[in-house]
């Protein structure tokens, strides 16, 4: 029996079980990268290899209900232990397909690489990774629909006149929709949303977020949200052209351009504050260092000019540019437990560290 996402929704409020088969996937000459059931198939896979140190867990269901997992990487994994936590999401952007390349990357390193290099053992020993491949199913999986690439940005959620789709990176709440970084006009690609938090997959990942806080401490320290494309490091604020502002004081500023420079030296990448390419509110960064003092940083990977496949590279790249940004990755995880020490200043780790 097949039902289309609409009445599948609807029969499954009256209680009935509903099973998701349809899938898609990328044309041939694209097939190294992994649609959305390739995806959860080589998750499904590292886990069972490292039951020690990964599991599958799940932010819950997107709009039109598909899965969104989320892998959790650490020395006795099952345990929620006092270690600095680190998050790595990919694919607000449905037609950025490389993001989860990257996400899966991340999954190798950090499981493969365990017992064998010494700087993957000592973090996964002493870190919590959490990591996010999949922010967008619905949009990754619509933008491959026919056997072809519909350039989509958006999630599927109706929002209005017949449109679809609510841009994920404009949906955060922290200065949503304040400053012109996105559209109220439902058929823009930035459009941000009848109100903050109005997408269903920005509710889950905030909410399993908000879940990291506890007595009021937030475990997670660092993350990096990734994107396609232009090769930047971004930082926050994105809402504001101005360095400094309201919970971002100049130490903190210092230390974000101290860490984005340093990444930048390693990928090759441009780093500059996210407002610098353009202004954007509701963004996920500015929420996660705003209301969590999460050290957030937006990476757009490769490529850096329209010419070299923009939203789509061929898969040939896949390899060589996840691989650029293991040295970013791991840095962020290595001063996750005190980022003031890149600019001499690991004194304001016992004072400054606390959520505000
Ligand atoms: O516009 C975006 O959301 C990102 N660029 S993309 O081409 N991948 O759509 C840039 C976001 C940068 N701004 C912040 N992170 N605040
Ligand atoms: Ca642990
Ligand atoms: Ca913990
Ligand atoms: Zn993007």
């Amino acid at each position: 029996m097949t039902a289309t996402p609409g009445e599948a929704m609807r029969i499954a409020k009256l209680g009935y079980k509903v099973v998701r088969t349809e899938t898609e996937a990328f044309p041939a000459a694209d097939s190294g990268y992994h649609d959305y059931a390739e995806m959860q198939a080589e998750l499904d896979k590292a886990a069972k290899a490292h039951p020690k140190i990964m599991q599958k867990l799940s932010l819950g269901k997107s709009y039109e209900g598909r899965d969104m997992p989320l892998i959790k990487i650490s020395d006795n994994v099952a345990k929620d232990e006092n270690e600095p936590e680190i998050l790595y999401d990919a694919h607000q952007h449905a037609r950025e397909h490389l993001t989860v390349e990257m996400a899966l990357y991340l999954v190798k390193l950090f499981t493969d690489g365990y017992g064998k290099d010494a700087r993957i053992t000592n973090l996964v020993d002493s870190r919590e990774i959490w990591i996010v491949p999949d922010m967008n199913p619905d949009g990754g999986e619509y933008d491959l629909t026919g056997g072809k690439y519909h350039n989509w940005r958006k999630n599927r959620q109706p929002v209005g006149s017949g449109y679809k789709g609510v841009d994920l990176n404009r949906n955060w709440s922290y200065k949503f929709a304040c400053c012109d970084g996105s559209s109220p006009v439902v058929s823009s690609e930035t459009y941000h949303g009848p109100q903050a938090f109005s997408a269903t997959e920005t509710q889950r990942l905030r909410d399993f977020v908000l879940s990291r806080r506890i007595g009021g401490v937030q475990q997670i320290k660092a993350a990096i949200d990734f994107h396609t494309y232009s090769e930047l490091v971004l930082w926050p604020y994105g809402y504001t052209m101005n360095s400094t502002a309201p919970g971002l004081g100049a130490d903190a500023q210092k230390t974000f351009a101290a860490l984005g420079r340093t990444f930048a030296k390693s990928n090759g990448y441009t780093a500059e504050q996210s407002s610098s390419l353009y202004i954007t509110d509701g963004s996920i960064i500015d929420w996660l260092w705003a209301t969590q003092g999460v050290w957030a940083f937006t990476f757009e990977m490769y490529p850096n000019s329209p010419s070299k496949g923009g939203f789509y590279p061929p898969a040939s790249v896949i390899t060589a540019q996840t691989a650029r940004n293991k040295d970013a990755s791991l840095t962020l995880a290595e001063y996750a437990d005190c980022t003031y020490k890149i600019i001499g200043k690991a004194q304001l780790c016992s004072t400054a560290s606390s959520p505000r």
